[in-house]
C-alpha cells in the first residue's frame, strides 16, 4: 500500500466508515453523520449551512432511503473531483 492512489483510495473508504459507524447502520451515513463528514474532511464543508448541507444530501440519496450509502458516496467523490479538475484547469 505505499503506491499514492492505492492510499487515496483507502483513505476514501477509511474515512466513510471512519463516520457510518457513529449511528444507526454502520454501513451508511445518516444524515448528521454526512454532515459532520463534510464539516470536518471537507474545505467546502466550511462554507456550507444547514440548508446547502441538507440539499446536498437531498441530491446524494439517489435512492431516497434518507442515508447515504456507499454507493452514494462515492458518486459524491466522483463529482467533487470533477469540481477539483475544473478548479485546477483554470
Ligand atoms: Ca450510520
Ligand atoms: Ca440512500
Amino acid at each position: 500500500m505505499a503506491c499514492p492512489l492505492d492510499q487515496a483510495i483507502c483513505l476514501l473508504v477509511a474515512i466513510f466508515h471512519k463516520y457510518s459507524g457513529k449511528e444507526g447502520d454502520k454501513n451508511t451515513l445518516s444524515k448528521r453523520e454526512l454532515k459532520e463528514l463534510i464539516k470536518k474532511e471537507l474545505t467546502i464543508g466550511e462554507k456550507l449551512n444547514d440548508t446547502e448541507i441538507q440539499g446536498l444530501m437531498k441530491d446524494l440519496d439517489r435512492n431516497g432511503d434518507q442515508e447515504v450509502n456507499f454507493q452514494e458516496y462515492v458518486a459524491f467523490l466522483g463529482a467533487l473531483a470533477m469540481i477539483y479538475n475544473e478548479a485546477l484547469k483554470s
